[in-house]
């Protein structure tokens, strides 16, 4: 709710300074405020394909692929549907996991590549509704993410490997004709389920499609679709995979010319924040996003807070990845390293949330987060390796320092300046193995002398 109100009061506010009552939707960035905000998601990867779990004939590499890289015929893949009875499902249960994690919004997949909706559709049978479970996924979902004031966003693929009328087939699809197949027509039934996605869920926070690469998903298509979606809740945000702008997994928009809210790096992080550019980087707690039982190649919790703090150190968002069992239950893996987190969070969040990237090119000992005031600026310095000798050099900072903190009890900590490095004296004992913060606050905006 609070997120409406904060709509009508800035809405308010430009009919009252204005003659001219404009219907344009909210400028992008007033959009983006809460996303800037959030700094990390929950992507959730679930489907029929948890069901094989990663295994087909002898094969355990597969994941939410599977219909394509064990090519399974059509027929034959719709046979999950009869499997699909996750019974173990408990939506408050995921949305509190993510919630304690420090996560601020989720990205599920309301439709993967392989066609199957997770939530009830009046435009197919293919989805949740005629499976055993016979029960609205997304509707139990996105109630609770309401109830704990987590933003419900939805991932949906443009291309779909069930729909008669997506173009094209698969190559080994050799059997499956394409008599009759109309692609504006598919288009019509994507844009009608969209329409069923924001209007029977509540508010939406993003739309993150994806599957955008096939020949026949064209730009102006791309243009339309994020047109259309922005016609259907006007603060929605739309990620950069509606349209043909993306540059791979690189995941940066290749120019203006080309739709989309912010770019999607996958499985990767940008060397450099990029100024004035909104990206989020998606990536997976193992090396599948389905669920694949034999997958126990795990981040380490440690590696997975250091990549949050790189990210946002660049600027950016962290969509991390988890991909439930059949019985609707997070691998334990999953749900330890977001227990994990979520202590880190508790002590530091207030160095993620809201900040904006380092001024420093890089730092041999971590990474630094910002957050300007009035005519302060705090710099939240992300130990990763604590020195030796106790000195923290802060290298190039042309700005008076005022006070420095240990984060974790806010102890006071001594330091000096010399020339434009300012030395921080650190304890003995790092206060947090994964990363351990030190506050410090400086005189006006950041002026770093990039030298070093
Ligand atoms: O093909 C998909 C893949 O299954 C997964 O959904 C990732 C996550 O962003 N996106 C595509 C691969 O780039």
């Amino acid at each position: 709710m609070k997120r409406l109100t904060f709509l009508i009061t800035v809405t308010a506010l430009t009919i009252s300074s204005c003659n001219n009552i404009s219907d344009q939707a909210a400028p992008a960035d007033d959009r983006m405020d809460w996303w800037s905000e959030a700094r990390f998601g929950m992507f959730i990867h679930w489907g029929l394909y948890a069901i094989p779990a990663g295994e087909w004939e002898g094969e355990t590499n597969h994941a939410e692929w599977i219909r394509t890289t064990a090519q399974i015929p059509v027929e034959t893949y719709n046979g999950f549907i009869d499997q699909f009875n996750p019974v173990e499902f408990n939506a408050p249960e995921w949305v509190a996991m993510a919630k304690d994690a420090g996560m601020k919004y989720i990205v599920i997949t309301s439709k993967h590549h392989d066609g199957f909706c997770l939530f009830d559709s009046e435009h197919t049978g293919f989805d949740v509704m005629s499976t055993p479970f016979k029960r609205d996924i997304m509707k139990e979902l996105s109630d609770a993410c309401a109830d704990e004031e987590i933003v419900m966003c939805w991932y949906h693929s443009i291309m779909d490997w069930h729909h008669p009328d997506y173009l094209p087939r698969r190559k080994w699809e050799t059997e499956r004709t394409i008599e009759g197949a109309q692609f504006d027509r598919y288009i019509g039934y994507m844009k009608s389920q969209l329409a069923e996605l924001t209007t029977n869920y509540g508010n939406i926070g993003v739309l993150w499609f994806d599957g955008e690469w096939e020949s026949t998903w064209t730009h102006e298509m791309g243009i339309d679709l994020y047109d259309y979606v922005g016609s259907l809740q006007d603060d929605i945000i739309i990620n950069n995979r509606v349209d043909k702008g993306r540059q791979g997994l690189q995941g940066m928009t290749m120019s203006d010319d080309f739709k989309g809210d912010f770019g999607t790096p996958e499985q990767e992080i940008p060397a450099t924040g990029l100024a004035g550019v909104d990206w989020e980087t998606c990536m997976t707690m193992n090396d599948h996003w389905g669920y694949n039982k034999f997958d126990d190649n795990w981040k380490s919790e440690k590696d997975l807070i250091q990549k949050l703090v790189d990210i946002v150190s660049k600027g950016g968002n962290f969509l991390l990845n988890i991909g439930p069992k059949a019985d609707g239950t997070f691998p334990q893996e999953s749900i330890d390293r977001l227990k994990a987190m979520g202590d880190w969070m508790g002590i530091y969040s207030e160095s993620i949330y809201g900040t904006s990237a380092s001024p420093f090119r890089s730092l041999d000992w971590g990474r630094c987060t910002v957050k300007e005031a009035k005519k302060k600026t705090r710099l939240y310095l992300h130990v990763f390796e604590w020195p030796e000798d106790g000195k923290l050099i802060i290298p190039g900072l042309n700005n008076k320092p005022v006070k420095a903190y240990l984060m974790d009890g806010m102890k006071r900590l001594e330091m000096e300046v010399i020339n434009t490095d300012v030395i921080i004296t650190l304890p003995g004992d790092m206060p947090d193995e994964n990363s351990s913060v030190v506050i410090l606050d400086i005189k006006g905006e950041p002026v770093v002398n990039d030298s070093h």
